[in-house]
């Protein structure tokens, strides 16, 4: 950790400065991810799943049921679905259709229930061929190198063999002839041929927490990273033209709050709106990282953590003209202080208009359910009011506990259909909601969602809990 530490010292003091880009021509100077109709998605839920990593069929632990219960019980809208390179591209340039209709099945049970599924190509340690997930094994060069299980599993990334397979990968390093890059972004496009049609899908999460190997940095994130997704984007572009592109950045420092080289991507689509690049970064302050609560003197460092991760974070997707999804953030759901901290970083994706994927839906200390699917102390917090589709361009929403009220507020768009919806779980609206300042166009009591209606103008409504 110590050494990870002081790479990410390094970045912060070469990272780049400078506002970047002008910002979104939007009432909060920020792009919004849209649905269909044009609303703004205000995209809440889970990733699924870690157990996708070690299962030899590649699919979560879940079932349809296990589905339902968590619309039901948390009012998810957006899953993170985890992918596995070994599974789409078993043998070079041989892609697997059994293994990509039974993701498209699990997509079917999540978009059934109002779910936008981001697929996201996951890895950790780059493969389990020096003890990691994601690519295959055909794909993993080691020079005959080893890496060695370690505690935490983040220190693997230094280990030698996952090293060398990193710096095979994105040719930095002598190698066999072979352009593994240009197989993985051939297995991406196979993914996106195959959902391009499919509206429950709303992008693609390009790389998990990518790592540079040997190189770092900007060297890294503004060289082989960027080209590596410039060359994702137009390949997906040939086959898909209207999905979201999530990018991340290299995950260490990033994840800690310090800058990002990332530099603008070209969306073939287009500049400016027509473009759809998204930012995914990840949220883990070091002290988290490192297994620490949210108490004492660490509070005060992670609260410092979450001020600049904030601040790079808007820079960074200022510079992409991209909106901002949470793309992970979690933790030991036991630790002190660990459901203040979820809840302060619910806040701050509200006051960012950024979307989240809370890291994990596998049951256990992490995650809504424990190992007995038994609910832990955070699903109550995580199950609360927010707006999940806005009619319009968002000023701000709001949800305050201590008032009972969910307030939000947007100006009317031309071409934007359908109306505002709002999800007021049971626990705070037992009997539904009262809207002060706007009109209630439908309240559906089995999703527990309420309609406002939009229109031209700004629209300010205060929802409160009836009597
Ligand atoms: O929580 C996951 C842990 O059980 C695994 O051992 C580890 C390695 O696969 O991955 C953890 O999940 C990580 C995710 O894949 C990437 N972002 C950070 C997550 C928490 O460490």
């Amino acid at each position: 950790a110590v050494v990870l530490a002081v790479a990410a010292a390094l970045l912060v003091a070469v990272g780049p400065r400078g506002a970047g880009a002008a910002p979104a021509d939007t009432a909060s100077g920020h792009r919004w991810i849209t649905d269909r109709q044009g609303r703004a998605l205000v995209l809440r839920g889970l990733s699924t799943a870690s157990s996708t990593k070690g299962a030899p069929d590649g699919m979560p632990w879940i079932e349809e049921k296990d589905v339902a219960r968590e619309r039901r019980e948390l009012g998810t809208n957006f899953v993170r679905f985890l992918l596995q390179w070994r599974k789409v591209e078993p043998s070079p340039g041989t892609y697997d259709r059994t293994y990509l209709r039974q993701v498209a099945e699990r997509v079917r049970w999540y978009g059934k229930r109002g779910h936008h599924v981001l697929l996201d190509m996951h890895q950790d340690l780059y493969g389990p061929r020096v003890g990691g997930n994601g690519a295959p094994a055909w794909a993993t060069g080691t020079d005959g190198l080893t890496s060695a299980p370690t505690d935490p599993w983040e220190l693997g990334y230094v280990e030698p063999g996952t090293v060398r397979a990193f710096d095979r990968f994105w040719g930095t390093v002598e190698g066999d002839g072979r352009d593994l890059r240009k197989h993985y972004v051939g297995a991406l496009r196979e993914v996106a041929r195959h959902f391009a049609a499919d509206d429950a899908v709303i992008g693609y999460d390009l790389m998990n927490e990518p790592w540079g190997g040997s190189v770092q940095g900007p060297a890294f994130e503004s060289g082989p990273l960027a080209r590596l997704y410039q060359d994702a984007i137009d390949a997906i572009r040939t086959v898909d033209r209207d999905h979201w592109l999530f990018v991340e950045p290299s995950a260490i420092g990033s994840n800690w709050g310090f800058a990002t080289g990332l530099p603008r991507l070209d969306d073939p689509r287009g500049d400016g709106d027509a473009a759809r690049i998204a930012y995914a970064p990840h949220l883990y302050p070091l002290p988290m990282d490192l297994g620490g609560g949210y108490t004492g003197s660490t509070k005060a460092q992670v609260d410092r953590s979450l001020r600049a991760w904030r601040d790079q974070t808007e820079k960074t997707a200022r510079r992409l003209g991209a909106p901002v999804v949470i793309g992970e953030f979690g933790l030991d759901v036991g630790l002190p202080g660990a459901m203040e901290y979820v809840e302060k970083v619910q806040r701050m994706a509200d006051d960012m208009g950024a979307g989240f994927a809370y890291w994990s839906n596998d049951p256990g200390t992490w995650a809504p359910w424990d190992a007995k699917l038994r609910p832990t102390r955070l699903l109550p917090v995580l199950d609360r009011p927010a707006p999940l589709a806005v009619a319009g361009d968002p000023v701000a929403y709001r949800w305050d506990a201590k008032r009972k009220a969910l307030t939000v507020s947007w100006r009317g768009t031309e071409g934007v259909r359908g109306g505002t919806e709002v999800r007021l779980p049971a626990r705070h609206f037992p009997r539904g909601g009262r809207a002060q300042g706007g009109e209630a166009a439908s309240w559906d009591p089995k999703s527990r969602i309420l309609t406002l209606t939009s229109g031209p103008g700004t629209h300010s409504v205060r929802i409160t809990p009836h009597a």
